[in-house]
């Protein structure tokens, strides 16, 4: 079957690779091993000599579909699915570094992500700093003879900066460093860093991939080399793999991302410029509004801006939580990209982790609230806010 618009692939790809007996639904092949004809079968299957499925930590077929289906939406040769998305960035940051090596940052990332980059740099000296990124003579210079990786999120959770993910692949092709994209925030259907010169694209599959709040799970994309490399060391070894069944609530879920992306860009874009508007807010941090500092960049990489805003209270952190408190509709929770619209407080839930003069760097004040916009109404996701917000 030649290749179809993304729009096409995300309900169909990867649906010929089962024995699927014409179930419209793939089967999920809830089995922890598979059972050899022979023992030389076996044999071989395990030296790679015959084609077949071993044992489900190295490969089951409901995930191998899942993993043909996000290569295709990425536009790239091999998924890997993961128990998480910090299996996946854990599995790509250790497969991709050594002691001594040094990973170059955007200017802030997810809170578990510091984490794990502070855990790397205590226990086996992998280093680390975090840049703006924000034009080729600063990234130039902030690249040392131990760069080994470089890791971008964009936008950035939950700040909303870009980073210019084809200029910042272009400097480092010249001096042969991966460029890993955390691309969570926009999904597939909104950027494609392949496209634009990275290496290899991480998912939290957690977020607008599944949609529904019901899984956890981590996605990575690249060229078919380094992914079966990374397939058979830290993937295989330290074992953060994706059960069958999450595949298969994921497969489900990816079939209406175009559709469900589409509300959430719509919605988040009327409820920005009312937020804009409101006076109990200011710094509304939205990649869709011409007042973005970076809304040029977002025009440039991003087909549409997403379904989140960040927004600081005028006030201090007492207001900020007694305006969540104040909502109804709106649920107080973690994750992203979901039906329901959730709303959390940075500094004290996901950034919790991250000490304060880091986060201050990050632009991570105690007045920051991040909107992760849903699919509900969005006249009734506005009354929610404006009654909240009104109470100040
Ligand atoms: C959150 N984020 O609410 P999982 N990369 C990015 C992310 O935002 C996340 C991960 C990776 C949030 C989770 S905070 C306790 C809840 C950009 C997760 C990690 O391992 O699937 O949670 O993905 O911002």
């Amino acid at each position: 079957m030649d290749t179809k618009r993304f729009e096409t692939e995300v309900i169909h790809k990867g649906y010929h690779a089962l024995q699927h007996h014409g179930s419209l639904s793939p089967p999920i092949f809830q089995t922890s091993t598979f059972v050899f004809d022979t023992a030389e079968s076996g044999a071989k299957r395990f030296a790679g000599e015959e084609e077949g499925f071993i044992y489900s930590r190295l490969s089951n077929p409901t995930v191998a579909m899942l993993e043909e289906r996000i290569a295709s939406m990425e536009n790239g040769e091999k998924g890997l699915a993961f128990g998480s998305g910090m299996a996946a960035v854990s599995a790509i940051l250790l497969g991709l570094t050594k002691t001594g090596d040094h990973i170059l940052c955007s200017e802030g990332v997810y809170g578990c992500t510091f984490g794990l980059l502070t855990l790397m740099e205590e226990k086996y000296h992998i280093t680390h700093n975090f840049h703006s990124m924000s034009d080729e003579d600063s990234l130039r210079s902030a690249i040392t003879d131990y760069t080994t990786v470089i890791y971008v999120e964009s936008p950035i959770n939950p700040t909303m900066k870009l980073v210019d993910i084809e200029m910042v692949s272009r400097v480092a092709k010249e001096y042969g460093i991966p460029v890993v994209v955390d691309n969570t925030f926009c999904s597939p259907y909104l950027q494609r860093p392949l496209d634009i010169g990275c290496d290899v694209v991480i998912h939290s599959a957690t977020k607008y991939l599944c949609g529904h709040g019901d899984v956890i799970g981590g996605l990575a994309v690249g060229k078919k080399e380094l992914l079966s490399h990374l397939a058979m060391t830290t993937q295989k070894d330290i074992g953060g793999v994706m059960s069958p069944f999450d595949a298969w609530l994921l497969l489900r879920g990816m079939k209406t991302l175009p559709v469900r992306m589409d509300r959430h860009c719509d919605n988040a874009k009327k409820l920005a410029a009312l937020l804009k508007e409101h006076p109990a807010v200011e710094n509304v941090l939205f990649p869709g509004d011409e007042d973005f500092p970076q809304y040029e960049l977002a025009k440039k990489q991003m087909s549409n801006a997403g379904g989140l805003i960040s927004f600081e209270i005028k006030g201090n952190k007492a207001m900020a939580q007694k305006f969540m408190n104040s909502l109804e509709l709106i649920k107080i929770a973690v994750s992203l990209g979901d039906a329901e619209t959730l709303i959390q407080h940075p500094s004290t839930m996901t950034h919790a982790v991250v000490p304060e003069e880091n986060r201050m760097q990050m632009g991570i004040s105690d007045r920051l609230l991040r909107l992760s916009v849903g699919l509900e109404a969005w006249e009734d996701i506005w009354a929610d806010l404006e009654k909240a917000l009104n109470q100040l």
